[in-house]
């Protein structure tokens, strides 16, 4: 069967096909990149937002391609970064343009939030890394101010919600994007009513959780005849760009736990797990309890990844003198600096200019300041190994045993130089790929839902 995968990141978004074969009784999946497009933030008066009617648009025309194509699609899945959403009102229509997680509201809303909350008691719950994005903070940020919008909405749907809402009229919220709230109870997975019902947040904005491998709803009629791919199921996956690549990730039978780093505009190191860690070790440790696919709990750490690259490059070319990745990665790979900066500093979450922000830090902090591009980028590279090897040491900590192999995938496993860093740091061997791991997971998943595919042991054993 073909399915499509609708992959959303910070910076571009795929539609990309998948069909499942089966020679000699051996399964095989084909990938095929049917339509890509560019995602950005649009700063709008006093906010950054996501530009959602482009999006949807954009994932359209790729709906519209995969018919052209000649393909018969069996089903469809969003999956999306984590911790925004949208708001519906008691109409059905969208209240404004989602925010980005990046969007200064937040700022300062952790804070008051534990003043009055007890840390420990609050993460023996939720299980949640406590960062401002989240959208536990997001939604305090909007009561604090009041927000008009708050105070119509009907319903709260996350990014992969929403898309999957406006393609199917059904609202619901899958299980691994709701994970990400730092709202949900990691032991029942479902809502945290305490915490919501202590915020005064009405109950009707959550919508009732769904699990990844099952069915959302129906392709709309209109969408189905504007776009030529007729009647279609539109399922819910790891919605969670993460929880559907960390499905992906090709482990043996005998690596237990299995450990990664997701690695692209974040990196998320860590393990899959059968039970979520609510310890307070595990809390001051600041790792994450999220939902995974096929009953897992993904325990991890929410690392600023390859955002400093992408940041760098983009203002490098603004200046007119684009860099080459392989270039730019020699040349790091040359440069003697040994400054490591921490790489989740508030300096650096949305600078005006990266470069700035590295340089001034380090000149304030009696750090060596990189001087070219490529020590630039060694700087970066290397202070992102050395806090994968500080998150893995707290990590080994919490485990029976510690872990004995990593797996790097997504995007950021073709830095060649950052993989070999982190098997430096870290002193296990690393296996890098696959680079479109989330895609991958987002569409096996699929074929879970539609009994193809078993279960996730089989998944990992498709070959690709
Ligand atoms: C990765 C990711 C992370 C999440 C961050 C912000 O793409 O989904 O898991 O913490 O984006 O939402």
């Amino acid at each position: 069967m073909t399915y499509l995968a609708i992959d959303f990141g910070g910076g571009s978004g795929r539609v990309v096909a998948g069909t499942i074969t089966t020679e000699g009784g051996k399964k095989q999946l084909t990938m095929q990149l049917v339509h890509r497009f560019q995602n950005r933030q649009v700063r709008l008066g006093e906010h950054v937002y996501w530009d959602f009617p482009a999006l949807f648009e954009d994932m359209k025309t790729g709906l519209r391609k995969a018919a052209q194509l000649g393909l018969k699609v069996s089903g469809i899945a969003v999956d999306t970064w984590g911790v925004d959403f949208g708001l519906i009102d008691r109409n059905g229509d969208l209240i404004g343009n989602p925010v980005c997680y990046r969007d200064a509201r937040t700022q300062g809303m952790a804070d008051e939030f534990f003043a009055d909350t007890d840390r420990t008691a609050h993460y023996s719950v939720n299980g949640t890394q406590v960062m401002e994005i989240n959208t536990l903070f997001q939604l305090l940020s909007l009561k604090k101010a009041n927000s008009p919008q708050l105070q119509i909405a009907d319903k709260l749907l996350f990014t992969p919600d929403l898309f999957s809402y406006f393609l199917t009229g059904e609202a619901n919220t899958e299980y691994t994007i709701a994970s990400t709230s730092e709202m949900l109870n990691a032991t029942t997975r479902d809502w945290d009513w305490e915490l919501i019902d202590r915020l005064q947040l009405p109950r009707h904005l959550f919508c009732p959780i769904v699990m990844p491998g099952t069915v959302r709803g129906k392709l709309r009629k209109d969408i189905a005849e504007e776009t030529g791919l007729g009647e279609v199921d539109v399922i819910a996956v790891g919605s969670h760009d993460t929880a559907s690549a960390v499905a992906a990730v090709p482990a043996k039978d005998d690596e237990s736990p299995v450990a990664f780093i997701s690695s692209g505009t974040w990196s998320l190191l860590g393990v899959e797990l059968d039970k979520p860690i609510l310890t307070e070790e595990a809390r001051r440790a600041e790792f994450t309890n999220e939902g995974g696919i096929g009953g897992k709990i993904t325990f991890l750490q929410n690392i600023t990844g390859l955002w400093f690259l992408q940041r760098l490059m983009a203002e490098w070319k603004e200046e007119g003198d684009e860099q080459q990745y392989d270039t730019l990665l020699a040349a790091a790979a040359e440069a003697k600096i040994k400054t490591v900066i921490p790489v989740d500093a508030k300096e650096f979450q949305n600078p005006k200019s990266m470069q700035a922000a590295i340089r001034d830090y380090c000149a304030e902090h009696a750090l060596e300041v990189p001087q070219s591009k490529g020590a630039t980028t060694r700087v970066v590279l290397q202070s992102l190994a050395a806090k994968y090897a500080e998150a893995t040491a707290h990590l080994n900590a919490m485990l029976p045993t510690p872990i004995q192999k990593l797996h790097i995938i997504g995007g950021g496993s073709q830095n060649k130089l950052l993989n070999r860093l982190t098997e430096e740091a870290l002193g296990v061997p690393v296996e890098a790929g696959p680079v479109e791991a989330t895609a991958i997971g987002n569409i096996l998943c699929q074929a879970l839902a539609k009994g193809e595919v078993k279960s996730v042991a089989e998944m990992r054993k498709i070959e690709i």
